[in-house]
């Protein structure tokens, strides 16, 4: 299978983040991304470039102010005489303005972020730039008639909404994946998003939709990041209702359960008639990782893989999470070898 892939990644580093009230290395690293592009490299998977897309190719998916506040904003922040890594501190919750954007660097910070687990340094708009061309150059090989091609995107995307950032995520990779499969000629795209976590920012942006059914297997938030939104009674709004689709598990699911809910993921995606489909894939299922708590051994991935392959539908595969450095290559290049026949 093809896999886009950039070097440009590597200018997203060297940050800190607040878990669980330390400031620790980021769990996010340089590393991920390199375990990932040996392991598939090995498997015999073709590495290929992404294609220059504009950032005009950003806005079916991220307001403009948005895009424009992440392209600018290590230069601002230098501006303001300082270096380092930018990370808030303040939001605005309830009873506050989220109306208007404050002039000020570390105000405008907390009106576009909801976490300070994600923070920006010099290299970040590039990396993650050159993440959002691998996922819609993975996308349009797909329209051009590729059956699978998967996108090794780093920073991850799921968790980033229209205008919002956060979990690691500044851009969707994978919203941006399906945008682009719309755009070119596919008509219902199914959106399933197997990462540990919920995929707040794909179901803020198709959240009035129902050109994309959006389909999540994860950690309940009652107890898991990015606990304000994933619950099951959230079913799309508007012309979008019903066109989303919560499946929150608890802490320590096994893969007995998990399997039955993605037989029911897959059942609704089928049932949509999407003729398209884009995986949100973390690998952070995964027993031995370090800030998720699904017990799914390595022997598992391979599983998952078929189990998607048998849907027989275009498929672009996304990177988002995983965090257990070592096993993270041998577990994606797993879910990738039902595609590879
Ligand atoms: N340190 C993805 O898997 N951690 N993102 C919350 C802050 C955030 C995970 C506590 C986890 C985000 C793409
Ligand atoms: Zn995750």
């Amino acid at each position: 299978m093809k896999v886009v892939h950039s070097p440009l990644h590597r200018r997203h580093d060297g940050g800190m983040e607040l878990h669980r009230s330390k400031l620790v290395p980021c769990f996010e690293s340089r590393a991920r991304a390199e375990d990932i592009r040996e392991a598939l490299a090995d498997a015999g998977h073709a590495l290929v470039a992404p294609r220059a897309f504009a950032i005009d190719s950003l806005l079916g998916v991220h307001d403009a102010d948005f895009v424009e506040f992440l392209r600018t904003a290590w230069a601002r922040w230098q501006e303001d005489g300082r270096d380092g890594f930018m990370l808030p501190s303040g939001f605005p919750a309830r009873g506050m303005r989220r109306d208007r954007v404050p002039a000020g660097i570390h105000g405008a910070m907390g009106h576009y972020a909801f976490d300070a687990g994600t923070p920006i340094v010099a290299g970040t708009w590039d990396a993650a730039m050159a993440a959002a061309q691998c996922a819609m150059t993975a996308a349009a090989l797909v329209a051009e008639g590729e059956g699978a091609a998967y996108a090794l995107c780093r920073p991850p995307g799921h968790h980033a909404g229209r205008g919002t950032y956060g979990g690691y995520c500044f851009l969707n990779n994978a919203a941006l994946a399906a945008q682009l499969l719309r755009e070119r000629g596919s008509r219902k795209v199914g959106l399933l998003d197997v990462d540990y976590h919920h995929g707040n920012g794909t179901q803020d942006i198709f959240w009035t939709r129902d050109d994309v059914l959006f389909v999540s297997i994860h950690g309940t938030p009652d107890t898991e990041y990015p606990y304000f939104l994933g619950y099951a009674d959230e079913r799309g709004a508007g012309a979008g209702e019903g066109f989303t689709l919560n499946l929150p598990l608890p802490r320590d699911t096994g893969w007995d359960d998990y399997a039955q809910a993605l037989d029911t993921a897959l059942q609704a995606i089928h049932a949509y008639g999407a003729d398209a489909l884009v995986v949100s894939l973390g690998v952070d299922t995964f027993e031995g990782d370090p800030i998720s708590a699904f017990r799914l051994g390595a022997e598992r991935f391979p599983q998952l893989g078929a189990r998607l392959a048998a849907l027989n539908l275009p498929t672009v595969l996304v990177q988002e999470g995983g965090y257990a450095v070592k096993e993270l290559g041998s577990n994606v290049a797993g879910v990738l070898q039902a595609f590879s026949a």
